[in-house]
């Protein structure tokens, strides 16, 4: 089997920056990526046979740590009757129905295959729907790179510095309003001067791709009480939040019902995976219904939706959400613990299993203060944990991961090799 370096120089000579999505590169935090050869639970099993404890869980589907047996056992029965079939299928059903009983907002949903596709058939349905074609979104907030959306955009485009990516006509970003998050005078002010244009209003209710922020208190209520008196639809991005920090997402947590909401990464259990869903009058707008054209070749894969089905039940079942407060609560505890020994300022904003590390003294609660962290000490501590094993996010601007796999032996050893990395900054 190769080493990570010599799969990383093979890579590099077929696929743009030798990785098939940017943040994956280890750009923004030096060195160069690892390649994994299985995962396990909580463990990722390196091409160089390291085991490291991660803290991407993929980048969100991992809610039951990697390889889950149920997961693995419902795939492998779909697989029994094959891989894709065109034609609708038992599987899209159960799964239509498990969204629509986690999340009352959902009247109606539509499967496609990544979080990309959902909140760009959002916006488009949004825009039909109103028949207004301006869309506000947030900085910092990251929907996928769709053009609409790719609009100082966070993830990976704010990871690499250009969080507005070339490519994107100029007519497609002048519909698309970018404001504050955390700012009500500045949606208010948006809605008075484009009064009856606004299609829709987009927005990561927790923010994940900026590091990890989590809305002032009435902030989401005014947003959805402005949609509301504007005629804009308020369109819940929970392709992250969503099953992850409650079953029924952030909008359970919050009381809001939006609009529309757009799903992703934990419904496909791993596999390719995005869904919208909401209104009924508004989800009767597309095809083959209405006038609002989305399609998907493999949208409703038999094996994502056994997959997303198995991952979904055994949330009902275990209901672990205050389980996986108490692994995320204890890993910022012990950031916190560590930094302060040393008189190092930091945020460690968490909330069930997500969270982020800032190191900064300014409290973060949008882009700008974001960008106050210091993402070269994030380096440093990005690689030191690394080198003991534990792997973060190779980037100042995501969100880290738990799963219920990291309980025990997993998240005391990180802790303290946090603790350690922290010290030898
Ligand atoms: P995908 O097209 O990558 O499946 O989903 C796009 C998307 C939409 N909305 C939210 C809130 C998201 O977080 C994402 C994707 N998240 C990133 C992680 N920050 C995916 C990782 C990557 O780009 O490689």
């Amino acid at each position: 089997m190769n080493s990570s370096d010599q799969l990383f120089a093979r890579a590099l000579q077929l696929i743009p920056g030798g990785v098939n999505s940017p943040v994956r590169a280890f750009r923004s935090v030096g060195g160069t990526p690892f390649f994994t050869k299985s995962a396990q639970g909580a463990t990722l099993t390196t091409a160089d046979g390291r085991e490291l404890i991660d803290f991407v869980c993929t980048w969100g589907p991992a809610i039951h740590g990697h390889n889950n047996p149920s997961i693995k056992a419902a795939i492998a029965t779909a697989l029994e009757a094959g891989t894709s079939f065109g034609t609708p299928n038992p599987y899209e059903v159960e799964m239509a129905e498990l969204i629509v009983r986690f999340v009352p907002s959902i009247q109606k949903v539509r499967m496609c295959n990544s979080g990309t596709e959902a909140t760009m058939s959002a916006i488009r349905l949004a825009r039909g729907f109103t028949r207004r074609d301006k869309i506000i979104k947030f900085a910092g907030c990251y929907h996928g790179h769709s053009d609409s959306l790719l609009i100082k955009a966070g993830s990976g485009a704010l990871t690499h510095g250009h969080p507005d990516s070339a490519g994107v006509p100029a007519a497609f970003a002048r519909e698309t309003i970018v404001l504050p998050f955390n700012d009500t005078a500045a949606l208010d002010a948006a809605f008075v001067a484009n009064p009856g244009q606004i299609a829709g209003v987009i927005l990561e209710p927790y923010c994940g791709n900026v590091g990890f922020i989590m809305p002032d208190a009435g902030y989401l209520q005014h947003v959805r009480k402005a949609c509301t008196a504007h005629g804009a639809l308020l369109i819940f991005d929970e392709v992250m939040t969503g099953f992850r920090l409650a079953k029924g997402g952030v909008q359970e947590r919050e009381g809001i019902t939006p609009d529309l909401t757009c799903l992703g990464k934990i419904i496909g259990g791993g596999l390719p995976v995005g869904a919208f869903g909401g209104r009924a009058d508004v989800m009767d707008h597309l095809a083959p219904l209405g006038p609002v054209y989305q399609a998907g070749t493999l949208s409703g894969n038999p094996l994502a939706m056994a997959a997303g089905i198995a991952g979904l039940r055994l949330l009902e079942e275990l209901n672990p959400y205050a389980r996986l407060d108490a692994l995320g609560r204890q890993l910022r505890d012990a950031v916190l613990a560590a930094c302060a020994a040393k008189g190092l300022p930091v945020q460690v904003p968490q909330c069930g299993s997500m969270f982020s590390i800032f190191f900064t003294v300014t409290p973060v609660r949008d882009y700008a203060t974001a960008l106050t962290g210091d993402a070269k000490l994030f380096g440093r501590f990005f690689h030191a944990c690394l080198a003991g094993g534990v792997y973060l996010a190779p980037s100042a601007y995501e969100a880290g991961f738990l799963s219920t796999a990291h309980e025990g032996a997993a998240i005391d050893r990180a802790c303290a090799v946090m603790a350690r990395a922290i010290r030898e900054l």
